[in-house]
């Protein structure tokens, strides 16, 4: 007894092939944690922008993702300390219609999870002292984030004082550590990474009115080895070049730019022309 296939038994066969290669190729691509390390290790400068669906109107979303897609932006960062509206699913489809820049979802909250994303920073606000924002919040997201296509990349989130109270501050009843502490930050910073957090994400807050000082960047940057992201009232190209120069892997930028979406070509300009590796 032989087997005969038919035309059907085959387009069944094809089928399945394609599945079991697309799935071979999945596994083989790099995550976007690989994709970070390599980029560090070749000295790359990213930038960042950050959609709050909060602050961004509908009509700015579309200018900010055309102009992210001509400056050549790295990453998205979607969120808010505090999202009222039901804009993120919303925004996160058209950016995925729109171009294939991968998009983290950077939570402020249980409510701003969504599958659309590529990947979650699993943050832990280490600067501060809220054990619901250490582990309470993550024990409640795990079982259903561990059913995920998102990659999940944990984060040690460090607010850094920004000259005015922020609201991540204050919802998240935390004090941000001093402006001028270097040393307090290193240390954070360190005991963080022994945790075995992948990422370090030092946050001065939305619309600070003074972002994180280089020295206290270059000082953090020079002593963990994992990815370091900068961000919080940057607001000139000149600056997000500054913390790129002190040691800052990526910037991040939203308030800025949500008021002035055009800024988003200058500033990922400036980033990208400190990079070791030319975008
Ligand atoms: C805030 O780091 C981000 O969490 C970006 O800050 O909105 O001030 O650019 P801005």
């Amino acid at each position: 007894m032989y087997f005969k296939p038919d035309s059907r038994d085959l387009i069944k066969l094809l089928f399945l092939c394609k599945m079991a290669l697309s799935r071979i190729s999945a596994d083989m691509k790099d995550t976007l944690y690989q994709q970070l390390g390599t980029g560090k290790e070749q000295g790359k400068k990213d930038f960042v922008v950050l959609i709050d669906p909060d602050k961004l109107s509908l009509r700015n979303v579309d200018d900010v993702i055309r102009l992210s897609i001509e400056s050549k932006v790295d990453y998205f960062f979607i969120g808010g300390s505090l999202i009222v509206n039901s804009m993120l699913d919303e925004i996160l489809t058209n950016l995925k219609k729109a171009c294939n820049i991968p998009v983290f979802l950077f939570p402020g909250g249980t409510n701003q999870i969504s599958y659309r994303a590529d990947a979650l920073l699993f943050l832990s606000l280490i600067s501060g002292r809220n054990p619901d924002l250490l582990i309470g919040k993550h024990v409640e997201t795990a079982p259903f984030l561990k059913i995920s296509p998102l990659e999940i990349i944990s984060t040690g989130y460090m607010l850094v004082d920004g000259g005015v109270p922020t609201t991540v501050s204050y919802m998240s009843n935390t004090y941000p550590i001093p402006a001028t502490k270097d040393d307090i930050a290193v240390c954070t910073a360190i005991a963080g990474e022994f945790l075995g957090l992948k990422l370090m994400y030092m946050d001065a807050g939305s619309g600070a009115k003074t972002p994180i000082s280089e020295s206290m960047i270059g000082a953090v940057s020079g002593a963990v080895n994992c990815p370091l992201i900068v961000g919080g009232g940057i607001r000139t190209p000149e600056k997000a070049a500054a913390n790129a120069r002190a040691g800052a892997d990526l910037i991040v930028v939203g308030d800025a730019i949500e008021k002035d979406p055009s800024l988003v070509t200058e500033m990922a300009a400036a980033v990208h022309e400190v990079s070791a590796v030319k975008v």
